[in-house]
């Protein structure tokens, strides 16, 4: 095995190697690389959020509130993550009227919110909420709520 035929392994290889055993620390860490990547192909499908990755968890804790704008037909941004309780409020910056509804049915489903208008819910529940708007399915995103501790 050479540095030459893994794209993977020269990324790994920029990680400073200890003195004296560059070889030894190398090859371990393309060792647990490969059982790491082994992990995630085996976590990938099924009914799992691909939006959240294991292990990636915000270190400090998420807001109790977040605002969306709704511009261009596109949620910005798309994802947002909030603490249970917490609110989030889409505020319509567009020409055009929108509605938005979770995917799930009877987590929440907003009146039509016309340009100028806003639109907010508490989420008091954790959990990931996809949503889309009911004029124009392809503004798609996601609440991600937490435990608030
Ligand atoms: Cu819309």
């Amino acid at each position: 095995m050479t540095g030459r035929t893994s794209p993977i392994w020269q990324f790994r290889s920029r990680i400073p190697s200890r003195p004296g055993r560059p070889g030894r620390t190398g090859r371990l860490a393309a060792a647990i690389l490969l059982v790491l990547v082994g992990v995630l192909a085996g976590c990938s499908g099924g009914e799992d959020n691909p939006l959240v990755v294991p292990g990636d968890t915000p270190d400090t804790l998420a807001p109790g509130a977040a605002v969306i704008e709704l511009a261009d037909v596109t949620l910005k941004p798309r994802v947002v993550e909030i603490t249970e309780g917490g609110s989030v409020a889409w505020v319509n910056r567009d020409r055009t009227t929108h509605q938005l509804a979770s995917l799930a049915p009877n987590v929440f489903e907003s009146p039509r919110v016309g340009p100028g208008e806003s639109f907010t819910t508490a989420f008091t529940k954790p959990g990931t909420y996809p949503y889309y708007c009911t004029i124009h399915n392809e503004m798609k995103g996601t609440i991600v709520v937490y435990y608030a501790n």
